[in-house]
């Protein structure tokens, strides 16, 4: 509605739903999955919540609607900026560089001016339903800018930004061209949290070493005499309910169901991901074929269901990596297959949430073997649905989960041989040592859902220094 403004006012690339299109051409907006959505349903109850975000259209966008309580504010993308903002400077200049160069960033200053540009609407309209002295809460990498444009607009309200991806060493961060802009860009806020401790201290290094400014601890003192706090508040699942999805009988049917259709392997081997090179995929097919041509597994005792959803596909990196991952399960399965057995099933969908948990009930080993991960979900996830205490959890070292679930199989995925030692141990643990771990892993995820997430940031926002004598009592 015109002129209504709101005390907690989210900003992300995107809104909470998803477009549907009927028969008739008629519109409707179906809630995204996901535990982001779920915390912030949860913040916004009994608060005046907005959403900025775009609607996932190129062109012009709806006008702001009510769904479930909450309004949402829909930022138009022309089909230019989702090039050169989203697809560009988003995800082929700052993903690669925030996830250690696993595939060379790429820097047009074209893609710079959209990310300004896109920058500033969403600010602008963040600026427009905040109330006074309202909470703003800017999500990712996509948004760096927004804190200091919001601040410049509007002293008045408490800026808060939380980083889902890693953020980089400062020698990798350095190769941006635009890496001071970025830096003043994300001390506009009051606070910045991050996935690990590491990612909040490679922040704090660049303000010092490439900004130049004085830092104490957590904290960096800004050039107009204020204090940002940078610190971890890792994110989590909405543990609860995906524990509760999994005990349904329905959930329970569909995971037998899904062993029995794969032909009642011994071990179901499970991967997870987006289609993204940071996930580790082809390491991950790389030490399963070794231990396939090895002999120490085969199908039809065991077999491996990659579950890779779609993503980025008008990014060359991504295109290149689909084809080349397709390549690799055609060959292993036309080395190691059987009439009736495969030995990886490969599935490029997106599935519900009843059918995920059914899948990770099935799955005997999850196998999580991200190069580079912010946090990793499904690594939690897995957890959440094994109520049966059963099951065990390969973790790659370089994802943010590895740092709160360290009784997993940890690996680290560039090292094939011990990939593949880790991966056959899960295999043939005794029951008890799976246990053990499990039940450890899963007081961790029980303890820690996404609702402490959000209820952790949001108080670190409210506490966050705002002038140099606050920092010095911190
Ligand atoms: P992502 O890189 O997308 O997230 P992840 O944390 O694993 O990675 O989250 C993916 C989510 O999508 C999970 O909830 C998973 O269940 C779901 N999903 C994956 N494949 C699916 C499929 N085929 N069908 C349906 N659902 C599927 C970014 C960062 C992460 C960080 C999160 C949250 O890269 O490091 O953990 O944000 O901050």
């Amino acid at each position: 509605m015109e002129n209504e403004r709101y005390d907690l006012v989210i900003a992300a690339n995107r809104l909470p739903v998803d477009k549907l299109t009927g028969p008739d051409g008629e519109v409707s907006w179906r809630r995204s999955p996901g535990g982001l959505v779920t915390a912030m349903d949860a913040v916004m109850r009994g608060r005046d919540g907005a959403w900025v975000g775009w609607a996932g259209d190129a062109g012009d966008a709806p006008a702001p609607f009510t769904d479930n309580g909450m309004e949402l504010v829909p930022v138009p993308l022309s089909a230019a900026e989702v090039a050169d903002f989203y697809e560009g400077f988003s995800n082929d200049t700052l993903w690669p560089i925030y996830h250690d160069v696993i595939v060379p960033a790429t820097f047009h200053r074209s893609w710079w001016a959209a990310y300004k540009t896109v920058n500033q609407r969403f600010a602008d309209a963040v600026c427009a339903v905040a109330a006074e002295g309202a909470t703003v809460w800017i999500h990712d990498y996509q948004l760096q800018l927004v804190p200091a444009m919001v601040r410049a607009q509007r002293p008045d309200v408490r800026i808060g930004w939380f980083d889902h991806i890693p953020f980089p060493a400062v020698e990798l961060f350095a190769q941006l061209p635009w890496r001071e802009e970025i830096i003043s860009g994300l001390l506009g806020a009051d606070f910045l949290g991050f996935q690990r401790k590491a990612d909040a201290e490679n922040f704090v290094r660049a303000c010092r070493r490439l900004a130049r400014l004085s830092t104490r601890g957590e904290h960096v003192q800004t050039v107009d005499g204020r204090v940002v706090r940078a610190s971890a508040v890792p994110i989590s699942i909405d543990t609860a309910g995906l524990d509760e999805l999994a005990r349904t009988p329905e959930v329970q049917a569909r995971a037998r169901e899904i062993r029995e259709s794969l032909g009642n392997p011994k071990k179901i081997l499970l991967g997870v991901d987006r289609l993204d090179y940071t996930k580790g995929i082809r390491h991950r097919l790389k030490a399963y074929e070794e231990l396939l041509r090895d002999n120490v597994i085969r199908p039809p005792d065991v077999v491996l269901v990659q579950v890779a959803t779609p993503s980025r596909e008008r990014v060359e990196a991504y295109r290149q990596l689909r084809t080349e991952i397709e390549r690799t399960v055609g060959r292993i399965n036309g080395e190691y297959a059987a009439i009736g057995s495969s030995a990886v099933e490969y599935l490029h969908h997106s599935y519900g949430r009843d059918e995920m948990a059914a899948l990770f009930q099935a799955a005997d080993v999850m196998l999580v073997t991200p190069l580079r991960d912010g946090m990793n979900l499904v690594a939690k996830e897995y957890v959440a649905c094994r109520h049966d205490g059963d099951g065990a959890l390969v973790l790659s070292e370089f994802t943010g989960a590895y740092h709160e679930l360290k009784s997993a199989y940890v690996c680290n995925p560039h090292d094939i041989e011990g990939t593949k030692r880790v991966i056959t141990k899960a295999i043939t643990d005794p029951v008890r040592e799976r246990r053990k771990r499990m039940k450890s892993l899963r007081k961790v995820v029980g303890a820690k859902d996404v609702q402490t997430w959000a209820t952790n940031f949001l108080a670190a926002l409210e506490h966050a220094p705002h002038r140099p004598e606050e920092a010095e009592d911190a």
